[in-house]
């Protein structure tokens, strides 16, 4: 059956094109710097947004009816695995991410759930070999369900962390038989509302208790995909405890875990925690922790996570320049963590959606690499540190000297001179490498 019906395969056409529906930026095949298009992308459908979000928000319900709607909860389960597979596969996208909960509805008790489950994932499986689309990770969706209304491993109530161990442990086991190149570590109710009720020592020491269990089961069981956790600032909670890159890389420290995670990094997280995408990418990657990326955007005007499909060209380059400078994803890659407007209702909609994130982040690369390639901020930051190669600059680097030896060259100083930070040209350099 198909689902996407009158929609063929979307190919790459060139900038030229008149057919909206084909790429004019993303030639999947296309070398750049020494690898294909598709392989330094590595593009992922986000189930959640994709096959099970009906356009409803804090103020309305559901907007977007879908085929499978009408179908019993199990049928309708998959339907959309089928239809999610269609969609991956006219696009060309060759990973996917999801939630426990996306793939398969909740039941009366928790055995009865993990059924379900593994009914779903026999489904997942087979369309997994039938097309050769991998998982890119997977994760426990512990924020959705009522029972979380004080966090899940953060919870105030030990049954709760409990039932979150449990959850954790089938989706570790799900992604393992899936062979998932990772797990993502999503804390949407790991914060709080008021300190006046909190704990917070506990709730923190709990939430590395949670991650210390799950690495070690993951060892158990023989699953060696990569853990990551996806920082976040608020929302749903006012605080969550992964704020941002930085909190989260001293909370790894703290606790001992920073060998065994990476980042997750999602735009609009960033943007929310008052930080530019690219800021919280940099961070990881001086840090060796830059391992995934949620691909989409906020709104400038809005203080909420909008997760919509990127179309900034600008932060599209400078993200693409962050990962390139990493050496490219590893288990990583670029999975669209967005979704179409409420009021995008058409079945096609979806596809505009994926082909403007996906035209945006191949064009990126393409800048991104030639930036690179011709060292243009590259030398601009060697230059501007020059004097941390000779002299007392190299001394202070080589941890040579001390307050004493700097306070008797300061001495010495006959006045400072430091030269522009040529931002405004660096600018229009960066323009006129978007442009060309
Ligand atoms: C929520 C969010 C999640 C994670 C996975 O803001 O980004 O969808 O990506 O749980
Ligand atoms: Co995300």
């Amino acid at each position: 059956m198909e689902f996407f019906k009158g929609i063929g395969k979307i190919s790459y056409e060139g900038k030229e094109s008149k057919n909206e529906l084909s790429f004019k930026y993303y030639n999947p095949e296309e070398i750049v710097m020494g690898k294909p298009m598709k392989e330094h992308l590595k593009f992922a459908m986000s189930y959640w947004h994709t096959l099970t979000a009906g356009g409803n928000d804090q103020f309305g319900e559901g907007t977007i009816v879908r085929e499978w709607d009408c179908l019993t909860p199990m049928e309708r389960a998959k339907a959309r695995v089928k239809a999610g597979f269609e969609f991956m596969e006219k696009l060309g996208i060759e990973y996917f991410c999801f939630h426990d909960r996306d793939i398969a509805p909740e039941a009366e008790t928790l055995a009865e759930y993990q059924k379900n489950l593994d009914e779903i994932v026999d489904v997942i499986e087979i369309e997994m070999k039938r097309t050769g689309i991998k998982l890119l990770w997977g994760t426990s969706n512990m924020f959705s369900h009522p029972r979380f209304v004080h966090g899940a491993a953060t919870s105030c109530n030990a049954d709760v962390f409990a039932w979150s161990a449990a959850q954790v442990k089938k989706a570790l086991e799900i992604t393992k038989r899936l062979n998932g190149a990772g797990y993502v570590f999503w804390g949407g109710r790991e914060g709080y509302e008021t300190l006046l009720n909190t704990d917070m020592k506990l709730e923190m020491d709990n939430l590395a208790r949670l991650l210390k269990m799950s690495k070690e089961y993951a060892k158990e069981i023989g699953f060696d995909g990569q853990f990551y956790i996806e920082p976040k600032p608020k929302e749903p909670t006012k605080h969550q405890y992964d704020f941002d890159s930085a909190t989260v890389i001293g909370f790894l420290k703290t606790y001992g875990l920073d060998k065994d995670f990476k980042l997750n990094i999602e735009a609009n997280h960033a943007t929310l925690a008052g930080h530019t995408f690219q800021h919280e990418l940099r961070l990881a990657r001086i840090n060796g922790m830059l391992g995934s990326v949620d691909a989409n955007m906020g709104d400038m005007l809005l203080g909420w996570d909008t997760d919509q499909f990127p179309t900034n060209i600008y932060d599209a380059v400078l993200a693409m320049y962050e990962i390139l400078k990493d050496g490219g994803f590893k288990t990583g890659g670029l999975n669209f963590d967005s979704k179409v407007r409420r009021a995008s209702i058409d079945t096609d909609d979806l596809f505009y959606a994926y082909i403007a994130g996906m035209d945006t982040f191949a064009k990126g690369l393409r800048v991104a690499a030639k930036l690179i390639e011709d060292k243009v901020f590259e030398n601009v930051v060697a230059q501007r540190y020059a004097s941390y190669t000779t002299g007392i600059g190299k001394e202070i680097v080589e941890n040579k000297v001390g307050l004493k030896e700097l306070s008797d060259y300061a001495l010495k100083l006959h006045g400072i001179e430091n030269r522009s930070g040529r931002q405004e040209r660096l600018e229009t350099i960066l323009n006129n490498y978007i442009f060309a």
